[in-house]
Formats: C-alpha cells, sequence, structure tokens
C-alpha cells in the first residue's frame, strides 16, 4: 500500500467514514451461542446492542453484527434463524445512527439487514456459500467485504496448502471480485479481506500480513481481521497461549501495524486499545 492509512473507502459509505486520515475500527459483537471466542456473550438481543454502543464509544467506527459461527463444528443456522438474531440488533444501531456491518453468507439475510439499516455486507466466503449473494449485494447497493477462504469452515483446514500463499489468496479474490463484478456489484462497493485463519496456518496469517500490499495492489480497500485468532497465540506467554481473551494486547499491535500499512480497517472485539492504536499510527504518519 503505497499511501499508508489513506486507501480510498467504498462510497456507499458515509462521507464521515470514506476520508477519516486514518484506518477504520470494526468492533464485533457476535449474537450467537458459540462463537470462538465471545460466544454466548452477547446472544440475548438487548446485551448485544448495549456491547455495540459501548464499543461506539470506546471508538468503534463500524459495527459488525454476526449471527451465525464460522468456527469448526458449529452448529449449522437457518437463514431464518440467523436474520431473527441480527434484525434486532442491526434496526436499533442503525436508527441510532451506527454504521452497521453484518457478518453472513446467506443473500437472504443480506437483502434482509440491508432494508433495516445495515451498510456493510461481510461475507467471509466471498460469494462461494451463496450463489446469489453478489447480485443480492449488487441491488442492495451496500459495501460487500469479499473474504478469501477456501472449502467450507469444516474442510478449511485440509485446504491450508499453498506454494505461494500470498500469490494465490491474491489470484482466488481476483477471482472473487471478477464473479461479483459480473453480477452486478461496482468497484466502489468492494473491500477485500485476506481471511486470516480461513484455510491458513499461522505461518500463511503472518505472510499475508506482512504483504497486505499486495492484497491492496488488487485495488480495493482491505479489511484485516486478526482478532483473538490462534495463529496470536504463538506471540503471547505460554501459560496464556490457550486464552483467546489473552490475545487482545496482540492483536492491538496487529492493528497498529496493519494500520501503518494502510489497511482501510481492523475488525476486532476489543475496541478501546485499537482504536488508539490505529489513531497512534495516523498521527506518525502525519509527522513524518
Ligand atoms: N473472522 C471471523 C468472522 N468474520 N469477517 C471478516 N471480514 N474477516 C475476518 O477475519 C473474520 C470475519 C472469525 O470469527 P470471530 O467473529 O469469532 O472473530
Amino acid at each position: 500500500m503505497s499511501t499508508p492509512g489513506t486507501s480510498a473507502a467504498p462510497s456507499p459509505l458515509p462521507e464521515a467514514l470514506r476520508a477519516p486520515g486514518r484506518t477504520l475500527v470494526m468492533g464485533i459483537v457476535n449474537v450467537t451461542p458459540d462463537s470462538f471466542s465471545d460466544g454466548g456473550q452477547w446472544y440475548d438481543t438487548d446485551v448485544a446492542i448495549a456491547h455495540a454502543r459501548h464499543l461506539l464509544t470506546q471508538g468503534a467506527d463500524i459495527i459488525d453484527v454476526g449471527g451465525e459461527s464460522t468456527r469448526p463444528g458449529a452448529a449449522p443456522v437457518t437463514p431464518g434463524e440467523e436474520a431473527a438474531r441480527v434484525l434486532p440488533v442491526v434496526e436499533a444501531l442503525a436508527g441510532e445512527g451506527a454504521v452497521v456491518s453484518v457478518d453472513t453468507v446467506n443473500a437472504a439475510t443480506a437483502e434482509a439487514v440491508v432494508a433495516a439499516g445495515a451498510q456493510i455486507v461481510n461475507d467471509v466466503s466471498g460469494g462461494l456459500a451463496d450463489a446469489t449473494m453478489a447480485e443480492a449485494v449488487a441491488r442492495a447497493g451496500a459495501v460487500y467485504v469479499i473474504q478469501h477462504w477456501r472449502g467450507t469452515p469444516e474442510t478449511m483446514n485440509s485446504l491450508a496448502v499453498y506454494d505461494d500463499v500470498v500469490a494465490e489468496v491474491c489470484g482466488e479474490l481476483r477471482e472473487r471480485v471478477d464473479q461479483a463484478r459480473a453480477a452486478g456489484v461496482q468497484d466502489h462497493q468492494i473491500v477485500l479481506d485476506p481471511g486470516l485463519g480461513f484455510a491458513k496456518n499461522a505461518d500463511h496469517n503472518w505472510t499475508l500480513l506482512a504483504h497486505l500490499d499486495a492484497v491492496a495492489g488488487l485495488g480495493y480497500p482491505v479489511l484485516v481481521g486478526a482478532s483473538r485468532k490462534r495463529f496470536l497465540s504463538g506471540v503471547v506467554p505460554p501459560a496464556l497461549a490457550a486464552e483467546p481473551l489473552a490475545r487482545d494486547h496482540a492483536t492491538t499491535a496487529v492493528s497498529a501495524l496493519a494500520a501503518q500499512a494502510g489497511a482501510w480497517a481492523v475488525r476486532v472485539h476489543e475496541v478501546a486499545a485499537t482504536a488508539d492504536a490505529v489513531r497512534v499510527a495516523a498521527a506518525w504518519r502525519a509527522h513524518r
């Protein structure tokens, strides 16, 4: 990313989020009983809304609401059940003026949440899970986060095999973009995400982080989701390695480095420290 922190934001977003001069912070609210690091914590609608408000106070620019865990072994959720989990949260937050993203691989859910006020559809499958997703996003005119993954949550670990992870992830993202564009999604709607931990081992994740410029070279804003992921356990003290919450400090460090590398946004569970980190990166750059 040649001009750190200034990668253009997708233009369906409100103006205030398009040119803030820094990386944006996307705070995570999983309205699920079984997500990998915060499963069950925000499962109740009112608790989820209160948590999202807290994250906004702490400096989140966007709230990413999820209603289905993509963790291997997670119980499958019908689109109807997923929508029932996320819709009341989306309606409440969007009604208060928050910029809301919804983490879903289902086109029906995407359409329902955009109608309820969500502005971003965050599809971890990049359109592979539901062949009608790109058309739905094109019709809705929302921002479309196309994440890289391979297979399904059940098979992805066995598909973490690459000769050149950066080239292959970029090539596969390019294919996803071409499919989305063919379905009517416009360039100004698209955000790309290398999909840390989705069909990647720790080495693959670090290599992709160290080469975010190659992902940005595809010509779209880049979202980075490292928060609390298992690969971070390699940099925390061994006694804490198994505890996802103990990875928040490492997550903050990754956020600072991703901001410095020009990421458009970082997706995190613990917002306060990352909100500071992206502002530190911006101040650092402003004084060079
Ligand atoms: N990771 C998770 C879920 N959704 N979305 C994007 N765009 N990028 C990610 O890396 C990502 C994601 C993993 O689950 P979590 O909600 O428990 O962090």
